[in-house]
């Protein structure tokens, strides 16, 4: 069967595809992607020639371009990545995360209804759930826990699951949605908090910790989580929220200290700025339904995962070099400058 992954140039969307074509080789994978500046046409070079991979540069906002794939390629299930998924981007320019997270997902949706397909899933976040109190660790996010944004980004997220949900109450579209924790892994955006903090360890450059570094993310390697999306598209029941997470909570400052220690430099790189605004306190994910119903537990232990991924970075410098000598410097200098 065809398999369309938008977003698939990116840090999930390409493991998903690689996870894809290693498991599954009897399906044909089609990637949509725009390439915006978090999209790389680098990390996807080693599936490029494979006769069962085709890449196809569209904006999911684009209905025309969109309608012709779904035309050309009678796709059985969709696979929906693409976004703009960085918080503090979303703070300084909330347009674009509208536009893509919310009108793309409706023009996905769309040319689905239109063409018929068998499977709409949805890569949502569990950022929609807002945040925890740190002083409460017996509570997590569940399926039913109550939609609760705090960024223009969570919110957009937020915005498209509802809109997914009346899609399949409404026209009866065939969805599921899942909603992870933080992931961490190869080909991550060096914008993100461990990538960011790698580089800038490797480069000898401060290390920006938002407020005093408390704050905690509940983190998964980023192939347990496309092996969860795996079993959902495969065997999840439509119309169902699946959440994911591997019960891995860790504070911020220990995760800079533990990068730290492992590249043998200074805690003294450490730099304590100016905090994100809104910034959500604790993530922590009740993963029971998924495990339940589908089986799904994840594989890899935090102290492997971060290892093999700081290993990753250091062999793969060409990757992450090019891209933070670009546009990114701006970027850079734009939100750390005077912070
Ligand atoms: P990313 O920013 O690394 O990649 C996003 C990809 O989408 C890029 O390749 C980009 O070119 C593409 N894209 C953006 N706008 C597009 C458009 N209009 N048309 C076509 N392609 C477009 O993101 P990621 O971290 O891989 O996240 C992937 C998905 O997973 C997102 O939906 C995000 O909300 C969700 N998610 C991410 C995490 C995480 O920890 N990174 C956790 C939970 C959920
Ligand atoms: O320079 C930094 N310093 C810092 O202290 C950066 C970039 C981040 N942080 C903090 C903010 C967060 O508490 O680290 C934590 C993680 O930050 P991000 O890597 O930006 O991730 P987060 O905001 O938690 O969102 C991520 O997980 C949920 C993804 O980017 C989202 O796409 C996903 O939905």
């Amino acid at each position: 069967m065809t398999i369309i992954v938008t977003g698939g140039a990116g840090f999930i969307g390409s493991n998903f595809i690689f996870y894809q074509l290693k498991h599954h080789p009897e399906d044909r994978i089609v990637c949509l992607d725009n390439l915006t500046y978090a999209g790389n046409l680098s990390t996807l070079a080693s599936v490029m020639d494979r006769p069962n991979f085709r890449f196809v540069k569209a904006d999911i906002c684009d209905r025309e371009a969109v309608n012709r794939l779904f035309d050309e390629e009678k796709p059985e299930i969709i696979v929906n990545f693409a976004a703009e998924s960085h918080v503090d981007r979303s703070i300084e320019d909330p347009g674009v995360f509208l536009r893509t997270n919310i009108l793309g997902t409706q023009v996905l949706m769309d040319a689905c209804r239109k063409y018929g397909i068998g499977r709409y899933h949805q890569v949502s976040t569990d950022e929609v759930y807002g945040d925890l109190p740190l002083d409460r660790p017996d509570l997590f996010f569940t399926e039913e826990t109550p939609i609760h944004t705090s960024s223009p980004y969570s919110a957009s997220k937020a915005s498209a699951d509802l809109l997914v949900l009346a899609y399949h109450r409404t026209f009866g579209l065939p969805v599921t949605i899942s909603r992870c924790s933080n992931n961490y892994g190869p080909y991550h955006f060096p914008e993100k908090l461990i990538p960011l903090m790698i580089a800038n360890c490797l480069n000898d450059k401060p290390l920006p910790v938002y407020g005093k570094g408390e704050n905690v993310r509940d983190w998964l390697y980023v192939e347990d989580h496309c092996k969860a999306i795996d079993l959902i598209i495969r065997k999840g029941r439509v119309g169902e929220v699946y959440n994911i997470g591997g019960h891995n909570e860790m504070k911020n400052i220990d995760i800079v200290k533990l990068i730290c220690k492992a590249l043998d430099k200074p805690e003294s790189l450490i730099t304590y700025v100016t905090d994100r605004k809104g910034h959500d306190m604790r993530y922590a994910i009740d993963p029971t339904k998924i495990h339940n119903e589908l089986g799904w537990l994840p594989e890899t232990k935090f102290a492997d995962g971060i290892k093999k991924t700081i290993q990753w970075y250091l062999d793969n410098r060409d990757w992450w070099e090019e891209i933070i000598s670009g546009e990114y410097q701006n970027y850079y200098e734009k939100m750390y400058a005077n912070r």
